[in-house]
Formats: C-alpha cells, structure tokens, sequence
C-alpha cells in the first residue's frame, strides 16, 4: 500500500540499517508490541529521487518500503488531582503523549548486492536528500538558533530521520565500521546489538563494551540520550542496562517474556522519555551540515 509518507501532525522516522536478515521486520514487531497504543499498522513505502533525477520523474525515484505505527494519544493517569479542581469531571483528560504517527524506513542491508557500496551510497543520498529538502525552506542567512528551533518546535513539518537504528550482530565488521563512520555526522545513530538471544549474558556484556571500544577508536559518535559517553561506557562496565549499544531480542521466551534484551528501555526513550534529545541532536547535525 502507498502511504504518503511526508510528515504529519506528529511524527517520528526511525530508519532501520545494517545488513540482510538481522531482524530489523521483526524488531518493529516487537517495537510495535511494547506499544498499548497502536491502532494501525501498515506497510508503507517512501520515494526519493534518485540524485541526478527531478522528483517529478517518479519512474527515476528510488523506493523504500517500511512500516508506519498510528498511534492514539497517552492520557495523564494519574488519579491524584484534587476532586475539587474538577468536581463534576468536565475538565479533559491531559494528553501527555500526542498521537503520532511512527515510520520505520528499511534501507537494503548491505550483502543484498554484490558490492556492498551500491547500499552505501544509496543511504548517503538519502540522508542528503532530506537534509537538502529541509534546509531548502530556509534563506542561507537564517541563524542557526532560529534554524534549530524551527527543526525542533516545528518537528512535524519536515521528514528528517529521528535516528538510524544500526543492527549488528555478533561482531561490527570492517563494513560496518566504513557505513557508520559515512553517517554519524548526519544522523543520530543509535547501534543495536540483534538476536541478542543467540548469545549468554556475559558474552552480551563483552561484546557491548568491545562495541563502544570500537566506537570510540573509530571515532564514531552515537546518539546517547543526553547521557554523557564515560556515563554510558561506566554503565557498560557496571553492568547496568539501558545505554547504546542496545541489546534487542525479538524471540519471547517460554514465559512471554524478551530475554536480556533492552527493547522496552529503547522504546521509552525513543518515544517517551528522551524525545526531546532526538530532535535536539539531529537540529545539531542539521546546523553542522549545511
Ligand atoms: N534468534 C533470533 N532470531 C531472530 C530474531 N529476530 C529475528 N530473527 C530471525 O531472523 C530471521 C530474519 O529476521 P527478519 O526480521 O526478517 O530480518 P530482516 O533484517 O528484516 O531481513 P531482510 O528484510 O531480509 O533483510 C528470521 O528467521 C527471524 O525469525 C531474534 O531476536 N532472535
Ligand atoms: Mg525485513
């Protein structure tokens, strides 16, 4: 189904990278099913042109399908307000999470073809696409404070990517390194450790720390929730969940359960929490960019 895919009322992007089969499909399932809120889901497909094509011409536009997740709005819960604040209950109920409309972007994983760099840069060229269609609005001269408080006041009326969930699994390859290191500076980057199931505990712990030890040698930036880089790094050595990488399992267990994985903790800060770091870090990369 075609599904218009230009921003609306409130939305997130959350693009999904890495390579073929890793699990990104069923990691929106899951994404989807931590979610009470959800009144659609359908496939969706978004069209960029092709860099050396018009956007009119849509037969030279590159197609990428993805899933967007309708969601109705969260109500204050909270039972404790004051009977005489609203005694015959004609107050309404405080939205305290707007509805919204949550896309997940698929770019191909990088074995799809066979030379890896044909993915990379189909992702370079969409990320600049967004990047250039968002900053077109402007006059060059706009100062950078009034460009960022367009980006994250007005964050429904542009379609930049929220952040690129990176899947890896096992161990960040050489590509890996190359593809992250092609796109941390313009969008927030958030790696995720997939099929987190398939390994113990402990080798989760190691492979986090060795993960963020690559990271920071390559000198990749990732996105951390507003949470400093020794922060996450501290909690990585104390062996406290809830700091990229993230470690997600799509696989329930015998009691429904997701085992060792950090898929609700993401959520909430994705979508609850930590909103408001998404939009700030990617105004920053925006500003930086242009
Ligand atoms: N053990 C385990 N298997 C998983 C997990 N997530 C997905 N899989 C399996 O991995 C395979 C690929 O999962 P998908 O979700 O289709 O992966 P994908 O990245 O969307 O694959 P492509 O779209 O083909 O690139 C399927 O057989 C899934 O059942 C997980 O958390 N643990
Ligand atoms: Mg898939």
């Amino acid at each position: 189904m075609a599904v218009d895919t230009t921003a609306s009322a409130a939305s997130l992007r959350f693009l999904l990278l890495g390579d073929i089969g890793v699990g990104k499909s069923s990691f929106v399932n899951t994404f989807a099913s931590c979610l009470e809120n959800v009144h659609t889901n359908s496939p969706i497909h978004e069209a960029i042109p092709t860099p050396s094509s018009p956007s009119s011409n849509p037969s030279t536009a590159i197609h990428l399908p993805g899933v967007r997740l309708s969601t109705n709005p969260v109500f204050h819960q909270d039972g404790t307000a004051s009977p005489f604040d609203d005694p015959l209950g004609l107050l309404p109920p405080k939205v305290i999470v707007p509805a919204r409309d949550i896309d997940f972007i698929t770019l191909p994983g990088y074995s799809a073809t066979i030379n890896p760099s044909t993915t990379l840069s189909l992702t370079d060229d969409y990320l600049n696409h967004h990047l250039h269609t968002t900053t077109s609005i402007f006059s060059p001269a706009i100062p950078s404070s009034q460009l960022a408080w367009f980006l994250i006041a007005g964050s429904h009326a542009h379609s930049l990517p929220t952040c690129a969930f990176y899947f890896v699994l096992f161990e960040l390859k050489p590509i890996d390194i190359i593809y992250m290191k092609m796109i941390h500076e313009r969008v927030n980057l958030i790696p995720i450790i997939a099929k987190a199931d398939t390994l113990s505990k402990n080798e989760l712990w190691v492979l986090k720390k060795r993960m963020l030890r690559q990271l920071k040698l390559n000198q990749i930036k990732i996105h951390t929730f507003g949470m400093d880089i020794e922060t996450v790094e501290q909690m990585t050595i104390d062996r406290h969940w809830g700091a990229p990488p993230f470690v997600v399992s799509t696989r329930e267990d015998a009691n429904g359960q997701l085992p060792e994985s950090e898929m609700k903790r993401l959520v909430e800060l994705c979508l609850y929490e930590r909103v408001r770091d998404l939009q700030e870090d990617s105004a920053r990369k925006v500003i930086a960019w242009r």
